[in-house]
C-alpha cells in the first residue's frame, strides 16, 4: 500500500555525507594520535591531548548522529512529502554547534570531554575559561535545536500518514488488524520509534544544558549534581544509540535493491521496536552503576533491563536481517551491501560487550577502564560508520550496480581488519584494568597501545579509500537511479 512515492532529497543528503565523510577522516586522525601518545609513540602534551579527546568524542557523536539522521531523512523521505527547507536549517544549526564547539576547544581550551558532566564545564581549574564552556554548551544547544525541527517535521507528516503514532510504529499489525502487505515498512517503524526516543532524550539533553548554562554565569542558581549527571547520561545514551537505529534504515531500504525481494515488517518486527523505544530509554542508569547515591532500585533496573534489551536489539538487527537474507537465493555483493552487512554484525557483536557492562558485578571492575570505549568503537566503527560507508557509496551508484573492485576489497579488509584489531585492543586493556581518558599511560600498558595504534592506522587506510570512492563516485556525474 505504501510504496515508495516521493522524490528523497538527494543533494542535500549527498553534500552532507560529503562533510561527514570528511569529518569522520580528521576526527579518525584525532584519535590515532590519542592512541599514539597513550602508546609513548609521539609525545602530546596533556592539556592538547584532553582538547582532543573532547573534540573527537564531540566530533564523533555528532558525526554519528548528522549520517544517522541524513539517512533517516532521506529514505523516509521517500514515503511522506518533507519540507526541504527544514534539512537545510537543520543543517546550518548543526554547523553553527560545530563552530562553536570547535572554537570552544581550540581557541578556549575547553577540555571536558563531550560528556559535559555537571560541574566539570564551570569547574576547570583554570584551564579554560567561562565563555569556552558556555559556548560549548551553546554549541550543543544549536544542534539538539536542529534534530528537534528535523524530529517534528518527520514526525508529524509519518503520524499523519499511518494513522496516528501507534500506526506508524505498526500497532494495528502487531493486533492483528492490518496484515503485512498494508503495515508501515520497516524503514517507517524505524523512524518513528526513533523520532520518539531521540525527541525525548534530546528535549532532556537541553534542559539540563541550559541549566548548567544559567549556573555557569550564575553561579547562585544552583544544579542538582545527581540529577544533572541522571539527565546528561540519559541524553549521551539515547543519543548515541539513536545514531546508530536511524542508520539501520538505509540496510532496511538498501539491501531489497540487491536481492530482489522486499523487505516487509512481520508482527516480531514491530514488537521489538517497540521494545527498543522503551528499553533504550529504560537502561540508561547502567551509566550510574558506581554512583553509590543513586537509588538501589534503579540500578537493578538498569542492569536487569540491560540483559533484556538485547534481545530485541539482535531481533531488529542480527536476527530480521538473517531471516532476510535467507529468502534470497541471488545477493549481490559489491562495497556498499558488503559494508551494510557488516555494519549490521559489528553493532551485534559491540552490544554483547556493552551488556557485559551493564552487570553491576562487571562493572565495578571495569568501569571507567577501557573497556568501555572498547565496546563503543565495536558498535560505531564497525556499525554506524560502516553503515553510513554503505549508505554513501549507494548513493553514488552508477545506473548499474557495479561490482567491487580489487582496490574496493583492499578498503574493505583494511577498514575491517584495523577495526577488529584495534577495538579488541581496547577491551584487551580494558580487561587489564587500563583506565580510560588518560593522557599519559604507566610503560606496563604500552604494548597494546602500540598494537592499537597500528591497527588504526589501517582504519584510517580504509576509510580514506572509501571516502575517495564516494568523492570519485560525485564527481562522476552518472545518471543515478532513484
Ligand atoms: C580510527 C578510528 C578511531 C580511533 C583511532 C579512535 C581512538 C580513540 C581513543 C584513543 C580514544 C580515547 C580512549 C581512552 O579513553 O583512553 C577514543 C575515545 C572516543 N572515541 Fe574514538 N577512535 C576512532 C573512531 C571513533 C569513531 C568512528 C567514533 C564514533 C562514531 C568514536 C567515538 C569515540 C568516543 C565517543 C570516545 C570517548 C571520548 C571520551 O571519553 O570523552 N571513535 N577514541
Ligand atoms: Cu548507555
Amino acid at each position: 500500500m505504501h510504496a515508495p512515492t516521493q522524490e528523497p532529497q538527494v543533494g542535500a543528503v549527498k553534500f552532507t555525507m560529503l562533510l561527514a565523510g570528511v569529518v569522520l577522516l580528521l576526527m579518525m586522525v584525532l584519535g590515532v594520535v590519542m592512541r599514539a601518545a597513550q602508546a609513548g609513540m609521539i609525545s602530546v602534551n596533556p592539556v592538547l591531548f584532553y582538547q582532543l579527546l573532547t573534540a573527537h568524542g564531540a566530533g564523533m557523536v555528532g558525526v554519528a548522529g548528522l549520517t544517522g539522521a541524513a539517512v533517516l531523512w532521506y529514505f523516509i523521505g521517500r514515503y511522506v512529502p518533507l519540507v526541504r527547507a527544514v534539512f537545510w536549517i537543520f543543517l546550518a544549526l548543526f554547523l553553527l554547534g560545530v563552530v562553536l564547539i570547535l572554537g570552544a576547544i581550540f581557541i578556549g581550551g575547553y577540555g571536558g570531554a563531550w560528556t559535559f558532566l555537571f560541574p566539570l564545564p564551570a569547574k576547570s581549574g583554570g584551564v579554560w575559561g567561562v565563555h569556552a564552556a558556555g559556548a560549548f554548551m551553546l554549541g550543543y544547544v544549536a544542534i539538539g535545536v536542529g534534530f528537534l525541527l528535523l524530529y517534528l517535521e518527520v514526525g508529524r507528516k509519518l503520524i499523519g500518514a499511518y494513522g496516528g503514532l501507534g500506526g506508524a510504529l505498526g500497532w494495528r499489525l502487531i493486533s492483528g488488524r492490518q496484515d503485512p502487505d498494508s503495515a508501515p515498512p520497516p524503514a517507517v517503524i524505524a523512524a518513528m520509534a526513533t523520532t520518539v526516543f531521540n525527541t525525548i532524550g534530546t528535549v532532556v539533553g537541553a534542559a539540563v544544558l541550559a541549566s548548567c548554562l544559567v549556573n555557569l554565569y550564575v553561579p547562585s542558581f544552583t544544579v542538582d549534581a545527581l540529577l544533572a549527571k541522571n539527565m546528561t547520561y540519559f541524553f549521551g545514551h539515547v543519543f548515541i544509540n539513536a545514531s546508530i537505529y536511524m542508520a539501520v534504515i538505509a540496510v532496511y531500504e538498501i539491501l531489497p535493491e540487491y536481492t530482489g525481494i522486499p523487505w516487509k515488517s512481520t508482527r516480531l518486527f514491530a514488537v521489538a521496536w517497540t521494545a527498543v523505544l522503551l528499553f533504550v530509554m529504560a537502561v540508561y542508569p547502567h551509566h550510574a552503576l558506581q554512583d553509590t547515591v543513586m537509588p538501589a532500585w534503579a540500578l537493578v533496573l538498569g542492569q536487569v533491563l540491560s540483559y533484556l534489551s538485547g534481545i530485541p536489539l539482535l531481533a531488529v538487527t542480527a536476527f530480521s536481517l538473517v531471516s532476510y537474507l535467507r529468502k534470497s537465493t541471488s545477493m549481490r555483493w559489491d562495497l556498499a551491501s558488503a559494508l551494510l552487512v557488516l555494519g549490521v554484525a559489528g553493532w551485534s557483536v559491540g552490544s554483547v560487550p556493552a551488556i557485559i557492562d551493564g552487570m553491576i558485578s562487571v562493572n565495578k571492575v571495569m568501569h571507567n577502564t577501557q573497556w568501555v570505549p572498547g565496546h563503543f568503537h565495536i558498535y560505531l566503527v564497525l556499525g554506524e560508520v560502516v553503515m553510513s560507508f554503505g549508505f554513501m557509496l549507494w548513493l553514488v551508484r552508477g545506473r548499474v550496480m557495479s561490482a567491487a573492485t580489487s582496490l574496493d576489497w583492499v578498503a574493505f579488509s583494511s577498514y575491517l581488519a584495523g577495526a577488529v584489531g584495534f577495538t579488541l585492543m581496547f577491551l584487551v586493556s580494558g580487561a587489564l584494568s587500563v583506565p580510560r581518558r588518560w593522557a599519559v599511560h604507566a610503560p606496563e600498558w604500552m604494548p597494546q597501545d602500540r598494537i592499537a595504534t597500528l591497527f588504526s592506522v589501517l582504519v584510517v587506510g580504509g576509510a580514506t579509500l572509501m571516502v575517495i570512492r564516494y568523492i570519485r563516485g560525485l564527481a562522476q556525474r552518472e545518471p543515478a537511479v532513484k
